[in-house]
């Protein structure tokens, strides 16, 4: 073999070798839970950014009260079950662009990226956003739940927005704890919204007025780091 076509053939090599790491169904994998924690590993390293082609995502779902959403351009748009567990995986096609995956139920906490193709340099990380909640008071019930409507038994420490919808004409919505106490009044049917910052602690989630008192969840609240 003459020294120009051992070069020919090493360029063949490398090509094919470029090509095998963007081949159709290279396998990711996705895992959230059992904590606050989701991640996408290729080969066990973090993914940070891909060649645009076709992966395998399988995804390990940990945990009974957080899920795996990744989103992006191409109409990608792979969930799991925030209430389920397991193993499940998704064929995607990505293309050029920038790739988010998140757990709906904690989306500032619980968040990740990554580019596909040629992206211009990431801009800088933003604050974090305050987790908004919805704290609904009827006749029978207090609940807690983020704007999606899944109900919330944890949080961060942090700034917090509360929607308060006050149905009831005879009891009012009271919160105590984390630092924060407030309450919409017993006579009070409407919508408030109260802008907090979270400390660390459990929250109690309660009536005032007609007996018996409602109960709402458990919330406990703990620092993200
Ligand atoms: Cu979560």
């Amino acid at each position: 073999m003459t020294f120009a076509r051992l070069l020919s053939a090493m360029a063949v090599a490398c090509l094919v070798l470029a090509a095998a790491a963007g081949a159709d169904g290279t396998p990711l994998q996705g895992s959230v839970g059992p904590g606050f924690t989701i991640s996408v590993l290729a080969n066990g390293s973090k993914v940070t950014h891909l060649d645009a082609g076709s992966y395998a995502l399988t995804v390990d779902d940990k945990s009974d009260e957080h899920n795996f959403h990744l989103q992006g351009p191409g109409g990608v748009d792979a969930q799991t079950d925030i209430l389920g567990t397991g193993t499940s995986t998704f064929n995607l096609t990505v293309v050029d662009g920038k790739y988010t995956f998140i757990c709906d139920a904690h989306p500032t906490r619980m968040t990740g990226s990554f580019t596909v193709g040629p992206v211009q340099s990431t801009p800088p990380p933003k604050p974090a956003a305050p987790q908004k909640l919805v704290l609904t008071l009827t006749a029978k019930a207090l609940t807690l739940t983020n704007p999606s409507g899944a109900r919330v038994t944890s949080l961060v420490t942090g700034p917090a927005v509360i929607t308060v919808r006050d149905r009831s004409a005879t009891r009012g919505v009271k919160l105590r704890g984390g630092g924060v106490a407030k309450t919409t009044g017993i006579g009070f049917v409407g919508t408030q919204t109260w802008t907090v910052k979270l400390g660390s602690g459990a929250l109690a989630l309660t009536t005032q007025g007609k007996k018996p008192a409602l109960a709402g969840p458990r919330v406990t609240v703990s620092s993200s780091s």
